[in-house]
């Protein structure tokens, strides 16, 4: 195990009067472990304990590294695996659960009286993921830097005529010559009014002149995350087009301006949705600004006016405006952001300048 990681989470379990706790979303036992592994159906679970009696829990048929740095407790189909627990479980303290452990597990464990009593836990192992170290940052950068050559390459493959399916098939293409391991989701191409759709999934629907090319892409490396957008447009724009490009681009980097340690999540969203609010467009950014990222997509800690945590150095978030005219229009454009001491360092070094593709 990653023994600095353990001592985070172990820290916050303290901080929350949690004396031992199962995690058994793999991304987090990853994050401790450097062993990851999707178990489907099987129980596969990381148990913590204030004691130091750390174990983990793993089918046979699972393929696991020698040294994970914790005692491994291995099981074959067919065994009781709450019966497992339970042996190991203290039942006279409170059990931490993370928010992913399958009520098929959990309900037996209660029905063995594993524990004194249950409580949701997965805020120990957030609150540690959230502020990435020097190790993470490197990975994030990585994935960011063949996110920014994947867009600087897009341009000029950009045709009138040809569908959105089509330009995100040349973004899985060029995340695989660029080095990629995959993807953080399926890349997300919107022609025109389809742009002002939320999660719009890339169809037939060709390319047009006039048309805004949103294109919201992301790909990991090495189990990181990236994840950014940019709106172009095809052959010209229109005055209200470019009122809306120029406002967003203002949004974002008024937000990412004020960024730094000790300010609100929701401050960051209000500079940016106040700029866009003053030019009349609040009901046209309908999402938050941004969201946290890392070894998933989005992680715990989402960058909107309901979210009141001052930000910390090393955490890692995005941010993206953006304004959607139904039927017509749909403008974003975002970039990561990792929270230095003194500001943030974008990820992201693509150009925001209007970009009118011939
Ligand atoms: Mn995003």
């Amino acid at each position: 195990m990653n023994k600095q990681r353990l001592e985070k989470v172990l820290g916050y379990m303290k901080q929350e009067h949690i004396p031992q706790m199962i995690i058994s979303d793999p991304t987090a036992i990853y994050y401790l472990t450097g062993y990851l592994h999707y178990p489907w159906e099987r129980m596969f679970a990381l148990y913590l304990s204030e004691t130091g009696n750390h174990k983990i829990f793993l089918n046979t048929l699972f393929t696991v590294p020698d040294d994970l740095g914790v005692e491994k407790i291995w099981y074959s189909d067919g065994q009781d695996c709450a019966a497992l627990l339970a042996n190991v479980t203290d039942h006279n303290k409170l059990l931490g659960i993370d928010k992913d452990f399958p009520a098929r597990f959990l309900l037996p464990l209660m029905e063995y009286h594993g524990a004194s009593s249950y409580t949701v836990a997965s805020k120990c192992v957030d609150y540690a993921r959230s502020c990435k170290d020097l190790e993470e940052q490197e990975k994030m950068r990585a994935a960011s830097r063949i996110n920014d050559a994947c867009m600087e390459a897009l341009p000029e493959k950009i045709r009138e005529g040809m569908t959105e399916i089509e330009l995100a098939d040349i973004v899985l293409s060029l995340y695989k010559e660029l080095g990629a391991d995959g993807t953080s989701f399926a890349p997300l191409i919107a022609f025109g009014a389809n742009a002002a759709v939320g999660h719009h999934e890339p169809d037939n629907t060709a390319l047009k002149k006039g048309d805004c090319i949103l294109i919201d892409i992301g790909c990991t490396k090495d189990h990181y995350c990236s994840d950014m957008t940019r709106t172009f447009f095809l052959k010209s724009v229109s005055a209200h087009q470019k009122e809306i490009y120029n406002l967003v681009r203002r949004a974002n980097e008024a937000a990412e301006a004020v960024i730094r340690p000790g300010v609100r999540f929701c401050d960051i969203d209000k500079t940016a949705r106040d700029i866009i609010a003053a030019a009349g467009y609040r009901p046209n950014f309908t999402h938050r600004l941004g969201h946290s990222i890392g070894i998933q997509d989005h992680e715990f800690g989402d960058v909107s006016g309901a979210n009141t945590d001052c930000i910390k150095e090393g955490m890692c978030f995005s941010i993206e405006p953006g304004i959607y005219v139904e039927g017509d229009t749909g403008v974003r454009i975002e970039d990561l952001v990792i929270v230095t001491a003194d500001g943030c360092e974008i990820l992201n070094r693509n150009s925001k300048d209007l970009l009118v593709l011939p």
